[in-house]
């Protein structure tokens, strides 16, 4: 599990590279399913959250095969999880955002839900499956290294959240890398020079008494519901009659800026 040094990296930076945290046989599998997918929802692909200029977009993934559930299991993760959220956290969306090839754009540095910490702490923490290499010019993650601790958005700090920082760092790695993040550090997606695709998922997860960004309960089949483990019902708060009533009144919130 995780050592010592690593948590205390991810306190301080606010995000923590975990190389070879994703089996082969799931990285091909993820990759498989989600071609499908794309292939499948043709233009309605991230209907039920979003659509972006720029990057192919997948929602919704929890109720779309059985291989996004395993990913959600991943040990290292719900740890990092716990360690940022506390003992009670759940899922708040599974995407994945596949950067097109010459992408022209970076996205704006920011913090997922718009989130600052409240007074109980951290609420938000992302994940992302580096699904690609990750590499300087195919759209890797630009993050502020300690920006979580600073209690402020990039959008009110700088003129232009869609510049460069002078602290960012791109976070590169090789596919089947998770990206740990404490999703009030600030970050974004970078523009793809590269002629392929970059693809990401993302597992992002939210505090207990916090909304999820996507009200898993309501856009999950009833079939698919029936057929989760019990640890999974309780990590998508399907039980959760608190849930029900934080999270019912926003079907989806975006993920930056608004
Ligand atoms: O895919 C990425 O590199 C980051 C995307 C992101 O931060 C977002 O879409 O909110």
């Amino acid at each position: 599990m995780l050592n010592a040094k690593q948590l205390a990296d991810l306190d301080r930076d606010g995000f923590l590279v975990l190389p070879d945290a994703v089996p082969n046989e799931m990285l091909e599998a993820l990759r498989g399913r989600i071609e499908e997918l794309f292939e499948l929802e043709g233009e309605n692909a991230g209907g039920e959250f979003k659509k972006e200029s720029g990057a192919r977009r997948l929602a919704n993934c929890v109720d779309k095969g059985e291989v996004f559930q395993a990913a959600l299991q991943i040990p290292e993760m719900l740890e990092a999880k716990a360690h940022i959220l506390g003992d009670s956290f759940k899922l708040s969306s599974l995407n994945v955002r596949s950067t097109n090839p010459m992408s022209e754009a970076d996205q704006p540095l920011h913090v997922d839900m718009n989130g600052l910490p409240d007074e109980k702490g951290y609420w938000v923490a992302n994940t992302i499956f580096m699904l690609d290499d990750f590499t300087p010019d195919n759209g890797a993650t630009r993050v502020v290294p300690g920006s979580h601790r600073w209690g402020k958005r990039p959008q009110e700090e700088m003129a232009d959240p869609f510049a460069a920082h002078p602290d960012q760092i791109l976070v590169t790695g090789k596919a089947g890398t998770l990206v740990i993040c404490n999703a009030h550090t600030w970050h974004g997606g970078t523009a793809n020079r590269t002629n392929r695709q970059r693809r990401a998922m993302h597992a992002f997860f939210c505090r207990g008494d916090k909304p999820q960004q996507q009200y898993q309960k309501r856009l999950l089949r009833a079939e698919t519901q029936d057929a989760l483990s019990p640890a999974l019902r309780k990590l998508l708060a399907i039980d959760d009659a608190e849930n029900d009533i934080v999270s019912s009144e926003v079907l989806v919130t975006s993920g930056f800026l608004k």
